[in-house]
């Protein structure tokens, strides 16, 4: 235990002092993780993604090795490992309905199989991240239910659903304990919480609270997960919608000592000119928030994209990869392929005519998949 200890901190100190953070530092900033109590094995997950960001992108697919296009819940399968030939390198989860007590989440994945599936992702040397959909809790309707704009101030300290609302983070809390290895250690995850706020389609969005009730919404989970339930195995995910600049992106950002990756989400959709505006959208998101990431000691990620049933022809190649190759991106984050709604897939499988093009951009020298990305060994401190 002593040896291990003595090899993180050594480790750390040897990152801390490579060419690559050195240049990552502002004057008076090092790269910490907002939990500072994080794990060793959760800062090791933060310094080495940081440090491979700088070179490769990792695919990530959402819920992807739950369910598939035309399957749910079987043992070893991947739609991207069915085309391409391995598993994601980054897979997403979503816990929407698990504050209210739910045996599954609102994609009817089951929270037991969810932490099963997690450190068999852990295990393989891939990656975690997870999003929560959470319920309106005033409305006792979901996270779409945007009609007030007094939500967010009412779980807030003080607020007449605070108390209530705590019990919906001590339910996430719980979940994340039992995040666990086969020795009993806590799995590193990322947590992406309350995404794409710049939007107004969630109840915490950005006509549904003022930036100050939504920073105080970021702080007070980070607070209450951090230093009253001790959860420590969190790297803290800030995402918007869309942005038109920086000042968009950061409106609403909690602050530097909260957040520990930043990201945007945004689709393409597939007229022509919907595509035109994804690539400028794309590309202005991606400077701003590759920019800030590496001013401010940040991870910057592709958070959420992919062109819905693949109808535009080399979406992968043609399209995505000339806009996220020349950015220090951590991942990308593919949507998710729904088995309950034929239209809604983000992946094409097998005999899909875009799984050659597929097959291409997973070929791409800059985008790595879970094998190689577990030669990179992100728990090891
Ligand atoms: C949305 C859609 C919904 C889903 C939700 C949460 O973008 O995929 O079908 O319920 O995400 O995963």
């Amino acid at each position: 235990m002593q040896i291990s200890k003595f090899f993180f901190f050594l480790s750390l100190a040897l990152v801390q002092n490579s060419p690559f953070l050195w240049a990552q530092k502002t004057e008076n900033s090092q790269p910490v993780t907002a939990d500072k109590n994080a794990t060793p094995a959760t800062q090791a997950l933060f310094y080495n993604m940081m440090r491979g960001s700088q070179k490769y992108i990792m695919l990530g697919h959402q819920d992807g090795v739950a369910y598939g296009r035309t399957w749910h819940n079987e043992q070893g399968r991947s739609d991207v490992k069915e085309t391409a030939g391995d598993f994601p390198a980054v897979v997403g989860w979503e816990l929407g309905d698990l504050e209210l007590g739910a045996e599954h989440n609102l994609d009817s994945v089951y929270f037991s199989d969810m932490k099963r599936l997690i450190r068999e992702v852990y295990e393989r040397g891939s990656i975690n991240t997870i999003s929560w959909h959470a319920n309106n809790i005033a409305t006792d309707s979901s996270a779409w239910d945007c009609k007030q704009d007094t939500v967010v101030r009412s779980v807030l300290v003080g607020g007449v659903n605070h108390q209530r609302f705590l019990g919906y983070l001590d339910r996430l809390a719980d979940f994340f304990h039992d995040l666990k290895d086969k020795n009993g250690n806590p799995i590193p995850v990322i947590f992406r919480m309350y995404h794409e706020h710049t939007g107004a389609w969630f109840w915490w969005g950005a006509k549904q609270c003022t930036p100050d009730e939504y920073n105080e919404l970021y702080r007070m989970t980070v607070r209450y997960l951090r230093d009253v339930k001790n959860v420590h195995n969190l790297l803290y995910a800030f995402s918007t919608a869309e942005i038109t600049d920086k000042a968009q992106f950061l409106s609403r950002y909690p602050g530097n000592e909260w957040v520990d990756i930043v990201g945007f989400d945004t689709y393409c959709h597939d007229t022509p000119e919907r595509v035109e505006q994804y690539k400028q959208i794309m590309k202005t998101g991606l400077d701003v928030v590759t920019q800030f990431a590496a001013e401010n000691n940040k991870i910057a990620i592709m958070a959420e994209t992919g062109q819905e049933g693949i109808k535009v022809k080399n979406y992968y190649t043609k399209v995505l990869l000339p806009l996220i190759k020349p950015c220090k991106i951590s991942y990308v984050l593919l949507w998710r392929n729904a088995f309950t709604i034929k239209k809604h897939y983000y992946i094409p499988y097998p005999a899909h005519p875009e799984a050659k093009d597929f097959i291409r951009f997973t070929k791409n020298s800059r985008i790595i998949l879970s094998s190689k990305a577990a030669k990179y060994k992100f728990y090891n401190y």
